[in-house]
Order: structure tokens, then sequence, then C-alpha cells
């Protein structure tokens, strides 16, 4: 399906560090992408409702693996799915009395918007569960002739069993696999499977819902098949980072990974090299998510006149890794935070010192005592060095305040007005936030 407009990312000067992300298998930190080509895949929404943000957070943390990768000159292949049939999209439509296709399509092109409004870069395949059945039935048809399949009342499910490296990703224990698989979707009570953690490839065809033909008879995908098919047919059967919120690792990422070693693996290492997930955006304390209700939406916050870049600002203030809360206090600093570096830009052009409203009356004389603001390339080279360990965008945004604080008091030389422009672009390019 079509993606979304790619915002401009400037050039910079030098060359920066190779970005180390952590992996949640392996439990280490570890270079993201080794090779000229860095390939993510990260999992993208079910569209039932509008992009809160939590879901903004975990593709603007992506965006900032992808902004370093390519600027520590790796060509970057990207793709994305949308779950546009699942139990959550038919059950909201039927609640409503929409049409499901509508409610998707809607949702969709919403999503797409707050993407573009965040200047969040798109990637290069955005693919539909619906638009990728083939690309699913060649999966199923390679787990079906490793005979990992087997069916259950016309239902055909995953024998989790054929594979020997299964739970490597989450490194959870059994008992609290089976909770979490009960929790996010999966059947583990369902009398008649051969394990109860063995997830659904293939549902037959349920009374009015929509279903497609394949060689299981008529039906739908289940949804770890879909990820797994996705992801291995646009980026090859073994890519660098599959990318999601952590409520994702078990059982969604596991079971990814794990139809993809059977179907394609041969004992070759198949699926993602690395493992990286986003913590839980949380409101009041509680994570935020559409069945909980407590949602915060990006369209709502642009819609009541917030500035995107704000928005795109107060997620960056938190490490994408723990959790953390959304709130009014954190949405304000933002906003005065993005106030500051737009003064800052305008007051380092001018290269003299001034300083606008609200900006505190520089000293007397130039520069105080301490010298100028850093220039430019020390920004940038502090901003290179936080998000390459492990994407350190508090840290980065620390550079830029540095360097915002000692303009807007007065700290101002030839050279803070030469490389203002420099600071601008490395904030464009690397965080994403146009002043
Ligand atoms: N379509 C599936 C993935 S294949 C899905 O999980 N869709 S979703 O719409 O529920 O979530 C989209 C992305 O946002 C996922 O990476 C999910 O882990 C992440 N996400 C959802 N809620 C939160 C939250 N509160 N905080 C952080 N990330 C979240
Ligand atoms: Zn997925």
């Amino acid at each position: 399906m079509d993606t979304w407009p790619a915002a401009r990312v400037p050039s910079l000067p030098g060359q920066a560090p190779e970005p180390v992300v952590w992996d949640t298998a392996t439990r280490t930190a570890a270079v993201a992408a080794p090779g000229r080509i860095a390939s993510i895949y990260a999992c993208g929404i079910t569209p039932y409702d509008a992009t809160h943000i939590g879901h903004a957070a975990t593709y603007i943390a992506w965006d900032l693996l992808i902004r370093s990768w390519k600027d520590a000159g790796h060509e970057v292949r990207y793709a994305q799915n949308v779950t546009d049939v699942d139990d959550p999209l038919l059950e909201r439509a039927a609640r409503d009395g929409d049409d499901w296709r509508e409610l998707a399509d809607r949702e969709i092109d919403r999503f797409r918007s707050d993407m573009t409004a965040l200047r969040v870069l798109p990637p290069d395949h955005l693919i539909g569960a619906v638009e990728a059945l083939d690309v699913i039935a060649d999966l199923s048809a390679a787990l079906a002739d490793r005979g990992s399949l087997y069916e259950l009342d016309g239902d055909v499910y995953f024998l989790r069993s054929a594979d020997p490296d299964f739970g490597t990703v989450s490194g959870l224990g059994m008992a609290e696999m089976v909770e979490l698989s009960a929790e996010r979707g999966g059947d583990p009570g369902r009398p008649g499977k051969k394990d109860p953690l063995d997830p659904l490839v293939w549902l037959a065809r349920r009374p009015d819902e929509p279903f497609w033909e394949s060689q299981f008879g008529p039906g739908r995908p289940g949804w770890h098949v879909e990820c797994s098919a996705i992801a291995t047919r646009y980026l090859g059967h073994s890519f660098d980072v599959q990318a999601g919120g952590a409520d994702l690792i078990f059982p969604h990422h596991e079971m990814s990974a794990s139809h993809a070693r059977v179907a394609y693996g041969d004992g070759e290492p198949a699926f993602a090299r690395h493992y990286c997930h986003a913590g839980m955006v949380r409101l009041d304390g509680e994570k935020m998510s559409k069945s909980l209700g407590n949602l915060v939406f990006v369209s709502a916050l642009r819609e009541s006149g917030i500035d995107p870049m704000a928005i795109r600002l107060a997620i960056m203030a938190n490490h994408y890794r723990p959790g953390w809360d959304w709130t009014s206090r954190g949405l304000n600093a933002a906003v005065g935070r993005l106030e500051r570096w737009r003064s800052a830009l305008a007051v380092a052009r001018a290269g003299d010192g001034g300083v606008p409203d609200g900006g505190g009356a520089p000293e007397a004389g130039g520069v105080p005592d301490g010298g100028g603001a850093p220039d430019g390339l020390a920004v940038l080279t502090a901003m290179r060095e936080r998000l390459a360990d492990d994407l350190d965008a508090p840290g980065a945004i620390a550079a830029v305040d540095a360097w915002a604080d000692a303009v807007l008091a007065g700290r101002v030389d030839d050279s803070t007005a030469r490389s203002a422009g420099l600071v601008a672009d490395s904030v464009d390019a690397l965080l994403g936030v146009r002043l």
C-alpha cells in the first residue's frame, strides 16, 4: 500500500559512529548493522483506532535508528506491515456497525498523516496483511513442507516443537509464556492442541467474518505468520533488526522468528540478527492501550494546535527502552524547549548576541567568560555519539540544550553565527525536528 511522503534529510559533514543497540534476545549491546546495507522490519499498526503516543514513540525510536544509520553511511532497507485483518479490527467494526475495510482504510490514512507530521521517515515497503496473502501462502507452504503444521477442526497450527531454537528471542520460561500467550491473542487452553503455545497459522472461515481461499481452505491468516512472511519477502531470509514495542517480545516476535527458522533456516541463521524493543508508554501508570481506552492520540493533539515537533520532542525526552509516563508537564516542557531552540537559532544566526523576548539579557561587552557557545561541529559530534549509544535521544537533546542555553546567555561569537545552520541541520537530520 502507499506509504507517506519522506521529509528531506539534510546531509551532514564527516562520519557518524556505528549505531549500537540493545538486543533483547542476547541481552547485550551490539552494532545494529555490520554490513553496508542496514535492514529493519518494524511491526506496524492494527488500524482500528487512531495512532496514540505509544505507537508514535515506537516508530520514532526506529526513526532515530534509521537516521543514525543513514548518517553513518548505510543504505537502509525498511519494511513495515499493517495488520489490516485481525480479531481486534473485526470486533471494533462489528461493535460500531462499521465496514471493517472502511475502518482500516480510514485509520491507515490517519496514521500516514500523523507519521508525516511527526517527520517519521517512511518505510520502503508498507504492506497490508490482505495484500500479502500470496506471500503468507508461500511461507505457509514452506512450513507445511517441513511437516510443522497440523489441523484442528479446520484451523491450522504451527508445531513449535519443530524449532529447536524456540524461546531464544524472549528467553522466558514455560509458565510465563503460557500466561502471555493467553493475554496476547493466543489460545493456550484450547483442547486438542499438541502444545499450548502452538500458534494459529490459518483460521478456518468464521461466520460473518471476511475470508479468502487458500491451500488450507477458506479463512484468514494468523498474526505471527503475517510478519514472518512480509519481513522475509521484503528484506530476505535474514536481516538486521526486528523492532516493536516490548509487548511484542512474546508471543509475537518469538513466533515470527520461529516460523522463519523452520521455513527457511536449513541450519543457517534466519530472521533477525537483533531484536529491539521499545518500552511501553503509560498514562497515569497504566500501559496506554486500545483495550484499556486510556489513549492520547497524536491527531487529537495536533488538532488542538500542538506543534508536531513539540510532540516529537516530548517523546524523545525519554529514552526509548524503559517504559515512561506521558504527562502534560512533559508536553509543556517540550513546547518550551522547542521555543528556546528556535529563539537560540535566531540569535545565533544574527550572530549579535541580541536575545529575543524571554531569553534573558545578554551580558554587556560581547562574549562573557567561558567563551562562545559550543560550535556546530561540537554539537553534531555530541549528538552523534549519544545517538549511536543505543539511541540516547535525551543525551542528544542535552547537547542541543547546552548550545541553546549558551547562545541565549549571550555567549555568541563569530563561529556561533557561522555554524548556526549546522546545528539546525543536525537537529533536523538526526532528531527529525525542524526548527
Ligand atoms: N499490528 C501489530 C504488530 S504486527 C500491533 O501490535 N499493532 S498495534 O497497533 O497494537 O501496535 C503498533 C506498535 O505500537 C507495536 O510495535 C506495539 O508494540 C506498539 N505499542 C502499542 N502500544 C504501545 C505503548 N503503550 N507504548 C509503546 N508502544 C506501544
Ligand atoms: Zn508484527
